[in-house]
């Protein structure tokens, strides 16, 4: 005696379930349960042409001390409201000037900046502070206090602008973000820079250290030795159909990702490559470093130029193009999906 029952009643035993707090499954059972991900975040460009203006105007609506963080967040068309790049990942621009400082503070949520524009600014992180530069990846690991600053423009300082991908999303699905601010504006200095790449940076480790921690000990990881290893690696003939060459960057005391959460890489496309698709089920943000090209994500196509950000949301297939030499830095939400293990992959 199924379905016994007039559309119009139907509706209304759906009303008097809901004032119940229950629903019924068979309305939403595909869409619960896809056949294949369904994501709501679409495929994305940022122009930094278009937005560069809009962010260095941002100087002069606010100070970084106000604002705490000056950011500009860039959210995915198909997440509205939502401060998200991805169903897991945050992504923002920042704007700190001359002589300003963003006030020491706390967070499980992890971070990375990357460098798009300027050099001189620091950041500290746990008691050490790392000079940036274009193209630098810095890493911010859950809980440690850090804070940013810029020498004044008498000694030097000029704005820099670096692109901040956090993992601000899956901890408030998670339902665990904490955070607290350092009582002075900037934490102590314990250390000199350079000091964890010393320890960390060179293919060793100090003797008698034990891994305790699942983030990376080293805090920044200068451009110019990235860029170096994959321009030796291109000149020995090393190039996939689908990656150009691609390196991940690697937590030196353990060989797993340099946070726990996010993923990081960088690649490098010939001039005239032509990529074949790929897809996965991690979401990716990608930032130019150098060079212009072209990106096919599912059905969209975008033409790419340096400090632009792109995003490729889950199982969408991407396809990479450059007429120029290209760089390309990306993160992604990999490390959680292959714990999980719902990391799929697909190279077509
Ligand atoms: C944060 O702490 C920073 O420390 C940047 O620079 C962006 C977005 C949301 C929450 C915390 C930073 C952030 C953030």
């Amino acid at each position: 005696m199924a379905n016994n029952r007039p559309g119009a009643s139907r509706a209304a035993y759906y009303e008097q379930i809901a004032r119940q707090h229950m629903a019924a499954l068979w309305e939403s059972l595909h869409s619960l349960v896809p056949k294949a991900p369904q994501p709501k975040a679409r495929p994305a460009i940022w122009k930094y042409a278009q937005v560069r203006d809009l962010v260095m105007e941002a100087g002069g609506v606010i100070s970084a001390e106000e604002a705490v963080r000056r950011v500009l967040v860039l959210e995915n068309p198909g997440l509205p409201g939502k401060s998200s790049m991805t169903p897991n990942l945050y992504a923002g621009l920042q704007l700190i000037l001359p002589g300003e400082i963003a006030p020491s503070h706390r967070h499980t949520q992890s971070a990375l900046r990357f460098i798009v524009e300027g050099k001189g600014a620091w950041t500290a992180v746990d008691g050490e502070r790392t000079t940036m530069r274009p193209g630098d990846f810095i890493i911010t690991p859950s809980w440690t206090w850090h804070d940013h600053g810029n020498p004044s423009m008498e000694e030097g300082g000029e704005p820099v602008v670096w692109l901040d991908g956090l993992d601000i999303p899956l901890v408030a699905q998670m339902d665990a973000g904490f955070a607290e601010n350092y009582p002075e504006a900037t934490q102590p200095i314990s250390r000199p820079e350079g000091d964890s790449f010393a320890r960390f940076g060179h293919n060793m480790v100090p003797m008698r250290h034990r891994v305790s921690d699942p983030t990376s000990p080293i805090f920044s990881y200068p451009y110019e030795r990235s860029r170096e290893a994959l321009d030796a690696l291109y000149r020995n003939g090393e190039l996939d159909d689908w990656d150009g060459v691609k390196l991940r960057y690697v937590n030196p005391a353990t060989g797993g990702w340099p946070m726990p959460t996010i993923a990081t890489f960088m690649q490098y496309l010939p001039a005239g490559f032509t990529g074949r698709a790929y897809r996965s089920t991690d979401a990716t943000v990608y930032c130019v470093v150098e060079g212009t090209g072209s990106v096919k994500i599912g059905s969209d196509e975008f033409t790419f130029e340096p400090h632009d950000v792109f995003v490729a949301p889950s199982w969408e297939p991407v396809q990479l193009s450059a007429s120029k030499e290209s760089v390309l830095f990306s993160y992604s939400d990999r490390p959680v999906l292959a714990a999980l293990n719902l990391l799929r992959e697909e190279r077509s």
